[in-house]
């Protein structure tokens, strides 16, 4: 790969003499153009952007695609222009702003503008191609996502849950071509700003090397593992204990239509099928949201009052005028809830087809971290508005949520009592179903993808090699024979529309990491699940001090701001889980962990 002549920013020798400036000044200069130049383009974007998503239509996908093209081409232009510092002595502010331009775009685009336009066209075709698919069963209404992920959450009937599972995944195989070209297309973008592959660009973007990076995942991993097979030993001799051995084996991988998601990234809602006889949490968050006529509004306006409980401001009015907050009747649009800064600044908005459920109670305070997060930053300049890595700007919602204990829910007025110590088992159960459960299948995603982008995995391989990866990670396998016709990676949003998934497994542990030092800070005594940082404005401060920094520093001073610590640590969440995993080893006794 030839790399572009770039002029020299220090003074030619017998260059005509002009005014003599420092690299520093060149540098501010030319940073001050390039954040001008893009803060003015991703505007645009975003806006072409949003529409296309709440309005799918042809022409709104053109219309995004040619946004994104010139964002993209612009970006590109300027981290090519950025090279002509390399190694010269900057001040670090400089520094790395250079280097956040250079790894801005998760998806780079290529020099040459023909193959530039048809990647844009790719990327906008794929994301809307999942916005807009269903699944049409035989004599019946076509089902969309929605209506299925409630049939996977609900129903106990195999058969069923089957046909959902494999109606849903059949929307991969169409995707599969654009997909692979996507990746050629991106992966020569990557190369044009000097990434062997577009998985070494987004490993690139933790202050460490892409291998020192990956070093910290496996050991996070690691640590984490032995709760992970703890329970999922558990759930399967549950649920064999409910289907019976012909479905579910007693020892070995799960049968991924299950376990009550989608995905199988999530399993709270099998629930009621694995958890022990009184040990559930006592109440069904679900039900009382829905007995409390909660609508998608009251669920935004409750989690938005939680924040301001610790002393945050409320949300502009045009949040509320300009957010999408449940599924349109009228037109297709990408349901996959998202944050959205559109302007940098105030205009907020969040895009999400709610449902009254407690799973979505929990995505309503991971939206409104993103959103309180792009606020607080919105002062940095451009290439600082970001949070300090991806991963925190996933966690800061979900440790929130952590303190939406029943003491919590009490306060709302959601439960009239909050279950005392005995049903903390039950409690951390359905909590470790959630998130722990999680933490394999979202390193199993990006494991995959490092491996597309690399070459290590084959197009002729994607689908083989996505399921021994997730059987690998998760102990899961797929409900029937799949082929290589299936591309079941891209019946997951993320995979078409191109958001790297590493984010979610970095914010899995940090969000407990926070969630320990925000208690500590706000005084609040009892074990690490049943405290809640509601009203404690002292937590609060500290979290804005955080969030205000953005990504202006390497994120190690800014984890120190909030926790102390400079690492990302598997220990807040052990410490959370510690009661529950004791219990688990009792239950497993005599049983095999592992598959
Ligand atoms: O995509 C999301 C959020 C938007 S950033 C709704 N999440 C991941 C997913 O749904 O797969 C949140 C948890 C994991
Ligand atoms: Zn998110």
């Amino acid at each position: 790969m030839s790399t572009p002549e770039i002029p020299s920013p220090t003074a030619t020798p017998g260059a005509p003499a002009g005014p003599v400036t420092s690299p520093a000044a060149e540098a501010g200069a030319f940073l001050e153009r390039a954040e001008e130049r893009l803060h003015h383009l991703s505007k645009r974007a975003s806006r072409a952007a949003w529409v296309q998503q709440t309005y799918i239509t042809e022409e709104t996908e053109i219309i995004a695609a040619e946004y994104a093209q010139e964002l993209m081409a612009a970006s590109l232009e300027t981290a090519i222009e950025a090279r002509r510092f390399d190694g010269l002595s900057l001040p670090p502010e400089q520094s790395r702003k250079l280097m956040l331009l250079k790894l801005s775009e998760a998806l780079p685009g290529p020099a040459d503008p023909a193959r530039l336009a048809e990647l844009a066209e790719q990327a906008a075709w794929l994301e809307g191609s999942y916005g807009r698919a269903k699944y049409s069963p035989p004599g019946r209404q076509p089902m969309d996502l929605d209506a299925l992920e409630r049939v996977m959450g609900r129903s106990r009937n195999p058969a069923e849950l089957r046909e959902a599972w494999a109606g849903w995944h059949g929307i991969g195989g169409p995707l599969r071509d654009g997909y692979q070209r996507l990746v050629e297309l991106g992966n020569e973008g990557a190369r044009t700003v000097g990434f062997p592959d577009m998985g070494l660009l987004w490993r690139s973007s933790y202050d460490v090397s892409p291998e020192a990076f990956e070093a910290q995942l496996d050991d996070l991993w690691a640590e984490l593992k032995p709760l992970y097979q703890s329970l999922h030993a558990y759930v399967r001799t549950r649920l064999n204990r409910h289907y019976g051995e012909e479905v579910v084996p007693a020892r070995g991988p799960l049968p991924a239509h299950l376990l009550g998601n989608m995905w199988a990234q999530e399993w709270q809602q099998i629930l009621p099928l694995v958890a022990p006889a009184g040990g559930t949490p006592g109440y069904d968050l679900t039900e009382r949201l829905q007995h409390a006529g909660y609508d998608p509004v009251r669920m935004m306006r409750t989690g938005e009052a939680f924040f301001s409980s610790i002393g945050f401001e409320p949300l502009p009015q045009t949040f509320w005028e300009r957010s999408m907050l449940t599924r349109p009747a009228d037109r297709e649009v990408v349901c996959h809830a998202s944050a959205w800064s559109l302007d940098g600044d105030l205009d907020l908005r969040i895009k999400m087809c709610t449902q009254v459920t407690g799973e979505d109670f929990q995505t309503v305070h991971h939206e409104l971290g993103h959103i309180y997060y792009d606020r607080a930053y919105r002062h940095q300049p451009l290439l600082f508005r970001g949070g300090a890595n991806d991963g925190f700007h996933e966690a800061i919602g979900d440790a929130v949520a952590l303190s939406v204990t029943p003491e919590y829910l009490v306060r709302l007025g959601l439960i009239d009592r909050a279950p005392d110590a005995s049903s903390d088992i039950g409690l951390l159960l359905a909590r470790a179903l959630e998130k722990v459960v999680f933490v394999p299948f979202a390193l199993a995603v990006d494991r995959w993808r490092w491996g597309v982008f690399s070459g290590k995995i084959a197009p002729s391989e994607y689908n083989a090699a996505w399921w021994e990866i997730r059987r690998e990670y998760q102990g899961i396998v797929p409900p029937m024979e799949r082929s290589e016709e299936d591309f079941d990676a891209g019946a997951k949003y993320h995979i078409p529309a191109h958001v790297p998934y590493a984010r979610y497994f970095i914010a899995a542990f940090l969000q407990y990491q926070f969630h320990r030092s925000l208690t500590e800070i706000a005084g609040v005594p009892g074990p690490l699940h049943r405290r809640s940082i509601h009203g404690s404005v002292a937590a609060g401060r500290r979290l804005e001090a955080m969030l205000e920094l953005g990504a202006s520093r390497p994120w190690p001073e800014t984890l120190e701001v909030l926790t102390g610590s400079r690492k990302m640590e598997a220990s807040g969440i052990l410490e959370y889980y510690a009661p529950l995993k004791a219990w688990l080893d009792v239950q497993n006794e005599g049983q095999l962990v592992g598959w």
